[in-house]
């Protein structure tokens, strides 16, 4: 079989959405607990919406797989087989008809968590049970209406055996707790927020408690209570502090407190994303939750600070204001990632986070927009909804929403922030609604704006002409903008677009003079937005397909940074002289366009690496001075923030780079960034030795300047390691072995499983001895083998599969290993590794989809192999499609990948 044989799985259309029949706006669930056989009781009362019709049957979600039905009771009187019916295929349970308008109904059901491998609805997770609702997991647990249109109050009762499950646990404040004759006991939970199922939760195990609390700025006192396996109560500390800055940060940024009187967060070792924030009872991957410096690196850290804030930010952009259909996805995520985006940015270094959340967006949005599954921020049809959860609803949206910050300005973007919440608090709603606030907040309108929400790929910002006039005074900058990807869109063809609309695009901008000051700006025709700008940065709103923009009184011949704090998520196509780019390198005083000054230079110097290599064969090809000048006068710079140095020192990555690519050729950009990173060190040996050096003392400690510490002495270390130099390799290990801290230990690892020092093996083996036992840690050792670019790589990965450390089961394990070698962009792109990936997706599909279909995203770059690898991906894409049983998860992301190979 293949794509062509394939059978056509079902897709939903956001043009199709229509508003459901009925409401209950109370559910009561019980739960019974046991692994293989969980009794669920559901009761709510129905009504029929003024709207729909009069014979309008109740459909209700349930997978028939997962649930047994015991029985289902109308007003007090249970139905016969004849008055409903289980329909398998579309996964409902339906009464046809003899509804009245009003009426409560009784569903008893039977399900077996223990058996559910694939994480989403109630599961079993070492020992306890947790549920995972998002997005479509409540109806693996009782049939109800699980979509996000339908809100309800809940009130769960939860029964489970008190020595084994002691910790019963569910959303919103616990009412009641009792101690039963059989030896289980039974709490009962209400939420007084009306919500959709996809926030329900449940927990229930044998669980350590950390407890503390916050005191809102009205006065409430909230309890926070972290729950843990016991023994890892001291890894949960930093975890707590965040929330407490979450919740302060919140309060000062957005006027956002939280609203009931306990937040609970319970970290779990099975988990299929990061975390999930159910109300009242967030669900965390334990990995986003544990860490002590001795166990966690130090982008662990930030990354659950950002985690945790992200969860904690939902609480308003998402539970209180939920989405009306999952086409909206984006009105959640998108503005919550803008949110925890901004808190780190606030609890660490603006520039730096910036920076960080670029690269991001272009080494992984970009390719996926520009792949097999491209899509708008607002997709407008999936086969299956969880494979949307992807890098352009979140990480794109999030710069859709930073642009309409960036264009209103941060005053209007708050008030506009709390005309969302008046208009719409206890609701479920569209994007459309997230835009009209704006509007209301900015005074002004964003109709030319929304085109961000519909057009998918990566626009491109020309710039097609400078020009600077003496006499005059004037500097001329005349931009262009395509969104060439797009224009050969299903969807533009559909809409009958002769010419592709122009967006709105916020171009930010500085001049600046020969001494590296900013010129005082004034654009004519194109003013700044009021309030946005300091005099020497403006916004443009470039909202044509090509615009001249013209600056008075500039007095000498300008140097532009452009796209300062990159103010829109475009494609910038400026030829400039490298000389412009050093001496922004040098000297811009944004510092995010200072930096993306030096990627510029740099990705420059490896085309020309390349492109040396191949015409003359060279293996030593001769880098531009002017980038080694650059490069060395950025290291004697004084006094720079030493992590941003490390930063401004690192080169672009080899996905980067093959991601502009076609044919990507990962082996040549491999060798030249090898043959650049070998002659940087080389000519700053000394510089480097001395930064590691004085660096090296760094025993862990928590603070900025001990991480920047740690970062800057890293890399210093990542340079003088690409020297191949014995001494150094044993300097490496030394590092390794005495480290204090994991920042310190697995840099060093991952440095050494990448070569062919003779201190590789011991570093292995030293590392496996020593973290072998904790399941979190240990992941580092199957991800710096997975990701080391020597040949062995493939072989080496399958023969991981059956160390002791490794299970399919556990989402973790598969993304330390598999995950991590599908990002080895040098060694996956091989048959073997193809066929690494296809083995595994093949045999992970059955037990657990979502990831299957994760994992089979490797492929997303198959339109843009050679010839050789391209039929080598086809082969393994034709295979898995020929699986039988094939998950929609899997089906849909490998059905539209085969059409690009
Ligand atoms: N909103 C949460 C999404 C999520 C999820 C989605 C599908 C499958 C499993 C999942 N676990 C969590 C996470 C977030 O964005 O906050
Ligand atoms: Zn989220």
């Amino acid at each position: 079989m293949n794509a062509e044989t394939a059978a056509p799985r079902s897709a939903t259309y956001l043009a199709d959405y229509a508003p459901p029949a009925w409401q209950a706006p109370d559910l009561a669930l019980e739960f019974e607990l046991e692994p293989t056989q969980t009794r669920v009781r559901a009761r709510a009362r129905f009504t029929r919406e003024a709207a729909a019709p009069k014979d309008a049957p109740l459909v209700l979600d349930g997978e028939s797989d997962s649930i047994e039905l015991l029985s289902i009771i109308v007003d007090g009187c249970a139905l016969k087989s004849g008055e409903y019916r289980i329909d398998e295929a579309a996964n409902t349970l339906v009464v046809e008809a003899g509804l009245p308008d009003s009426f409560e109904l009784e569903l008893e059901t039977r399900i077996a968590p223990a058996n559910n491998t694939a994480l989403e609805g109630l599961y079993m997770s070492g020992g306890k049970f947790c549920t995972q609702c998002e997005a479509q997991g409540f109806r693996r647990i009782v049939y109800f209406l699980d979509r996000p249109d339908v809100m309800a109050r809940y009130t769960t009762t939860v029964i489970g055996d008190k020595s084994k499950y002691p910790v019963l646990l569910s959303n919103g404040n616990p009412i009641s707790r009792e101690n039963l004759p059989d030896g289980r006991h039974k709490v009962v939970w209400e939420d007084p927020f009306p919500k959709p199922t996809y926030l329900f939760a449940l927990v229930a195990g044998d669980l350590g408690l950390v407890k503390d609390e916050f005191v809102t700025r009205s006065g409430r006192t909230i309890a926070l209570e972290i729950y843990v396996d016991h023994g890892n109560e001291d890894r949960a500390g930093f975890a707590m502090n965040s929330l407490k800055q979450a919740m302060a940060w919140d309060e000062e940024t957005f006027g956002l407190e939280y609203d009931l009187d306990i937040y609970m967060i319970v970290a779990v070792d099975d988990f299929n994303m990061g975390a999930m924030e159910n109300k009242g009872l967030n669900l965390f991957n334990s990995k986003l939750v544990l860490a002590n410096p001795r166990t966690a690196t130090d982008d662990a850290f930030e990354f659950i600070q950002a985690v945790i804030g992200h969860e904690y930010f939902h609480n308003w952009t998402g539970n209180r204001v939920t989405c009306r259909d999952w086409f909206q996805l984006t009105l959640k995520e998108g503005l919550t990632v803008y949110r925890d985006q901004r808190f780190t940015e606030d609890m660490t270094h603006a520039a730096i986070k910036r920076i960080k959340d670029v690269t991001h967006l272009r080494v992984h949005q970009f390719p996926e927009d520009a792949g097999p599954m491209s899509h708008p921020i607002q997709p407008k049809s999936y086969i299956e909804i969880n494979n949307f959860y992807t890098m352009t609803v979140y990480e794109k949206g999030a710069e859709v929403i930073r642009m309409i910050a960036t264009l209103i300005g941060k005053e209007a973007f708050r008030r506009g922030m709390d005309v969302y919440f008046e208009r719409n608090d206890g609701k479920a709603v569209t994007v459309e609604e997230f835009v009209s606030a704006m509007e209301q907040g900015a005074g002004r309108e964003l109709e030319q704006f929304r085109r961000w929400y519909d057009q998918n790929g990566t626009p491109e910002l020309t710039v097609v002409g400078e020009e600077f006039d003496a006499a005059a005074g004037e500097y001329r900058l005349t931009l262009e903008q395509a969104n060439p990807v797009f224009e050969k869109s299903e969807a533009a063809r559909a809409a009958g677009f002769a010419d592709v609309p122009p967006l709105l695009i916020p171009v930010r901008l500085g001049l600046l003079d020969r001494e590296g000051a900013g010129i005082a700006l004034k654009a004519d025709q194109h003013r700044p937005v009021a309030g946005v700008d300091d005099g020497e940065t403006i916004t443009l709103p470039f909202s044509e397909k090509r615009t001249t923009f013209v600056f008075k009184d500039v007095p000498e011949k300008p140097v532009l940074s452009l796209l300062r704090g990159f103010s829109a998520p475009v494609r910038l196509k400026y030829e400039r002289d490298p000389a412009d780019l050093a001496f922004l390198f040098a000297h811009d005083p944004d510092l995010y366009s200072r930096w993306e000054a030096g990627q510029n230079l740099m990705k420059r110097v490896v085309d020309q690496t390349m492109a040396a290599m191949e015409q003359a064969g060279a293996t030593q090809p001769e880098i531009d001075p002017l980038f080694l000048n650059a490069f060395a006068e950025l290291l004697q710079e004084p006094d720079l923030d030493p992590a941003y140095r490390s930063l401004a020192m690192q080169l672009p990555s080899e996905t980067e780079i093959t991601a502009e690519q076609n044919p990507a050729r990962y082996d040549r950009v491999h060798e030249a960034l090898q043959i650049i990173r070998r002659t940087l060190a080389e000519r700053n040996r000394d510089r480097l030795q001395q930064f590691y050096e004085s660096l090296s003392a760094d025993a862990g400690g928590q603070d900025r300047a001990a991480i920047g510490g740690r970062r800057l002495k890293n890399r210093c270390l990542a340079y003088l390691m690409s020297l191949d130099d014995a001494d150094i390799a044993g300097m490496c290990f030394a590092q390794q072995k005495e480290a204090r801290n994991m920042t310190d230990e697995t840099a060093a690892l991952y440095l050494l499983a990448d070569g062919d020092a003779g201190e590789r093996s011991d570093s292995l083996e030293l590392f496996y001895e020593r973290w072998r036992e904790d399941g979190l840690v240990i992941d580092h050792w199957l991800s710096a083998q997975a990701l080391s670019t020597r040949p062995d790589t493939p072989e080496r990965v399958r023969a991981l599969r059956e160390d002791p450390v490794f299970t399919i089961k556990n989402p973790n394990k598969v993304r330390a290993l598999i995950g991590a070698f599908s990002r080895n962009g040098l060694r996956f792109n091989s048959p073997a590794g193809y066929a690494l990936i296809a083995d595994v997706v093949i045999e992970l599909d059955p037990v657990n989809p979502g990831i299957a279909a994760r994992l089979a995203r490797a492929f997303n770059e198959v339109g843009r192999l050679d010839a050789g690898l391209k039929a080598a991906a086809r082969a393994e894409l034709e295979r898995i499609l020929a699986g039988r049983k094939l998950s929609n998860d899997v089906f849909e992301i490998v059905s539209r990948s085969i059409q690009f190979a």
